[in-house]
């Protein structure tokens, strides 16, 4: 039988524009479409999608979107509510009972909400009550360290630095970020070999690089905006090597749906000149293997005065990769000696190397190791600091970076709060924070602890669902700052809030008058974000206005007067500034097109690490062998998601339709597993905690994915992913490599 999901077909196009259209029909036309022409333009607000930067002014097209933004605002802008009315008419138990899909759809939160543990059903509560219950329960915990802030990466700056301040100022360090599950291991693998957790290149860089290597990424879905630098790439001849195990449609052609030429003749342009299917996990020895390659035989192409002035540990790291059997490296590659060796030469040949890179090699147990190996990569031709040439980890959500660097961190630096206590006069902690995982273990062993999280959505964010679950529920209170309904807010602790806010294309008004707020791309530029529209409700609050309120309510106005910074947010970017100086003149470039350019050390090859220079850094790749009929299994987005709000149950690029609740596997594994395309099994995961993790009755999809692995959607895959598994130095959960069985449902 042909199978449909085996032929890959192109990225963009009349599909992407035909998906757009239907969606913002769906959630109320007329304010999505007019709030489109304002997204990612000068004097508009940040697209709340992703954190592709925005290119030049000058090159800005009226239509500086993508598919996936369109959803992304046709979601936000939407004409559904989660109003009292709806609460009135379900209990919690049974909002419970319904769907990723169908919770994440109930549309905007109209007013801050109790939950009434008595009825076990959520009731309106006044934002001045809501802000007294927060208060009363921080004012009585046993330490600081029982609250913990959690932050999602779409939270402004200035949202950020007040929301750590006011923890800074309770006491404790338990910021854990969605960073911890996404980018963390990039931050410190880079942090390690180059002194800076950032992507060291720039958009220009894309002109100009010779290779472009996309390690573990599927830019066609969550990344469209990249689509078209690398179509211009591939048309000006540079080679794009796509290293991923699963054919993704956005990596093999696209067809830009802003241009009339590309769609009236409906042709693709392609996007990757080579593709090289690995196994889960091996991304680390294949470069190991390239490495080799060329020290072995094309030494000469190295840039060794660059070497010489600019790293440390070449010496011992050379040693150790000559060291290396070809044999068990190609072993461990899964790709063939010859396969290698044609990505060494495209390296070799290339004096300008851009290597980008997202979740397939970050979320890993050895997240870090493989980083540095990439790191090392790059820097044996001198490609970092260098035009054209870089570290590109594209970051996920559009303000993910910019939180961390205004403070969000559970491990922050000693001259950052050093700045913090001399600016605000109080003497902030200093022992470290929790990060997720263990956030998650802390409320699991130690309960009656207080959780707040700013955005995002925890419950099915974080790994390990059921531990998860439990640790919230062990909370003496658990707080959501929102915009939308979803599961975090049903896995109540003992008492419970949601508190509604404003989103990114709302109008948000204070006593100054109208405010903006900035953000960081994945290029480290800062840049103002301004909504026009009309808020969904009139009982919502900003983010900076919330913390204001809660944090006005527990310490009062002696120390830092909260309610006065949020009167002008110009007033929070002054306090960021005399904190974080790289922010010069910060409200001075609010006013400037480009906005402004955060100072870049390895991007000048100023090397902020401890021996001075960029390390060469030697790490062992694990040995990845699974028993006889295992396989790894990885938890990725569908087309019609971000993260865990599912916007449709479709994935347009692999052939999708109305499920998911699937599993994607090599022909040849279906059939060595005895099973057949459209059958359904439970999955089981295995780990060395022992503890038993199922799903149940999910569907076989036949696919062009790499022999011995498998793919899934989170989050309703995220049950198999232990709690126990995760980078040791980034603690990044292994959300794609978990050990799994598969049993046949006889139904
Ligand atoms: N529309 C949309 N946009 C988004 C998001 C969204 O959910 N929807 N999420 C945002 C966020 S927070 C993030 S972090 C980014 C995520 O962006 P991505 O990292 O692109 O997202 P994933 O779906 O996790 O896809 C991982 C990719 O890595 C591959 N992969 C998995 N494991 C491995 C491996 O071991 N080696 C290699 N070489 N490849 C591997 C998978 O096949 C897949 O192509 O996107 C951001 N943008
Ligand atoms: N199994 C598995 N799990 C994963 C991943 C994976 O690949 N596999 N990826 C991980 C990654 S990379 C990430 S980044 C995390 C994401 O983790 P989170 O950031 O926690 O999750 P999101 O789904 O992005 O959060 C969505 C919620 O944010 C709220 N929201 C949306 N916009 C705003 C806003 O402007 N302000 C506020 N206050 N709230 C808003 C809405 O209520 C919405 O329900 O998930 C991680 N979890
Ligand atoms: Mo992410």
């Amino acid at each position: 039988m042909e199978n449909q999901h085996l032929n890959v077909k192109s990225a963009g196009g009349w599909g992407a524009l035909i998906s757009s259209g239907k969606f913002l029909m769906r959630e109320g036309f007329l304010k999505g479409s007019q709030t489109l022409f304002r997204l990612n333009q000068v004097e508009g607000f940040d697209c709340p999608g992703c954190a592709w930067p925005d290119p030049e002014d000058s090159e800005r097209s009226m239509t500086e979107f993508c598919e996936n933004g369109v959803k992304a605002i046709a979601f936000e802008t939407t004409n559904k509510r989660a109003s009292s009315e709806l609460f009135s008419q379900k209990t919690v138990s049974e909002l419970n009972e319904l769907d990723v899909y169908s919770i994440t759809n109930q549309g905007r939160l109209t007013e801050p909400f109790y939950y009434n543990r008595a009825k076990d059903k959520y009731e309106p509560i006044s934002w001045d009550s809501a802000f007294e219950v927060v208060s009363k329960h921080l004012k009585s915990l046993e330490k600081p360290d029982d609250a913990i802030f959690y932050t999602s990466g779409r939270t402004s700056n200035e949202a950020a630095f007040l929301y750590q301040l006011m923890g800074r100022m309770l006491g404790t360090n338990n910021f854990p970020d969605c960073s911890n599950m996404c980018h963390e291991s990039s931050g410190v693998g880079m942090g390690e070999s180059v002194g800076i957790g950032k992507g060291t290149v720039s958009l220009e860089d894309f002109d100009k690089a010779e290779l472009i290597m996309i390690f573990g990424q599927n830019p066609g879905t969550n990344h469209p905006r990249m689509l078209s630098e690398l179509q211009k790439a591939n048309k000006r001849g540079a080679k794009i090597v796509s290293i991923n195990p699963l054919k993704e449609a956005g990596l093999v052609s696209f067809v830009h749906p802003q241009d009339v030429g590309q769609m009236l003749t409906n042709k693709a342009t392609p996007i990757s000149t080579n593709y090289y299917q690995v196994k889960l996990g091996s991304d680390m020895a294949l470069v190991q293997a390239i490495v080799k390659y060329i020290l072995e035989n094309y030494s000469i192409t190295l840039d060794l005065e660059f070497i010489e002035k600019h790293t440390a540990g070449f010496e011992e790291y050379k040693k150790e990769i000559l060291s290396k059997d070809w044999n068990e490296l190609v072993k461990q590659t899964s790709l063939s000696k010859e396969e290698i060796i044609e990505i060494a030469e495209l390296y070799v040949e290339s004096d300008k190397t851009i290597c980008c890179w997202a979740m397939g090699l970050t979320q890993h147990e050895h997240g870090v190791a493989t980083i540095e190996e990439v790191m090392n990569l790059l820097l044996l031709k001198g490609n970092i600091g260098k035009e054209g040439a870089g570290a590109c980890p594209v970051r996920g959500h559009s303000n993910v970076q910019g939180d961390r660097t205004v403070g969000i961190s559970e491990a922050p630096k000693e001259d950052f709060l050093q700045k913090i206590d001399s600016v605000f006069n109080f003497k902030s902690p200093r022992s470290h924070g929790y990060d997720v995982v263990h956030a998650i273990k802390a409320m699991h062993k130690e309960k009656n602890k207080v959780f707040i999280g700013l955005g995002g959505n925890f419950a099915d964010a974080a790994p390990d669902t059921k531990i998860t679950y439990e640790a919230l529920e062990s909370c003496n209170l658990t707080v959501h700052i929102s915009t939308h309904l979803n599961k975090s807010h049903l896995i109540c602790g003992k008492e419970a809030l949601i508190l509604p806010c404003l989103g990114r294309t709302e109008l948000d008004i204070q006593q100054n008058g109208v405010q903006s707020v900035t953000v960081e791309d994945s290029m480290s530029m800062v840049h103002p974000s301004k909504g026009r529209n009309t808020p969904a409700s009139r009982d919502l609050k900003s983010e900076p206005a919330i913390i204001a309120g809660i944090a006005d309510a527990t310490f009062g106005k002696e120390k830092v007067d909260f309610i006065d910074l949020i009167s002008d947010y110009n007033k929070i970017r002054e306090k960021i500034e005399e904190v974080l100086p790289t922010f010069t003149s910060y409200n001075a470039s609010m006013e400037s097109k480009t906005g402004l350019e955060l100072y870049n050390s390895a991007r000048n090859r100023v090397w902020e690490t401890e021996t001075k220079k960029a390390n060469f850094l030697v790490n062992i790749a694990p040995d990845l062998t699974l028993d006889e009929n295992h396989l790894s299994l990885m938890t990725m987005r569908s087309h019609d998601q971000f993260n865990t709000t599912v916007y449709d149950t479709n994935d347009r690029y692999r052939g999708i339709k109305n499920k998911r609740k699937i599993i994607f596997l090599n022909e040849k594994d279906i059939k060595k597993l005895g099973l057949k395309n459209g059958e359904f099994v439970n999955i089981q995961s295995h780990s060395k905690d022992e503890i038993k993790r199922e799903v149940l009755n999910f569907e076989v999809v036949a696919y062009d994915i790499k022999e011995g692995c498998a793919g899934a959607y989170f989050p309703e895959a995220t049950p198999l992913v232990s709690i126990n598994h995760f980078d040791k130095k980034s603690f990044t959960p292994s959300y794609k490599f978990i050990d799994i069985t598969l049993e046949k449902v006889n139904k």
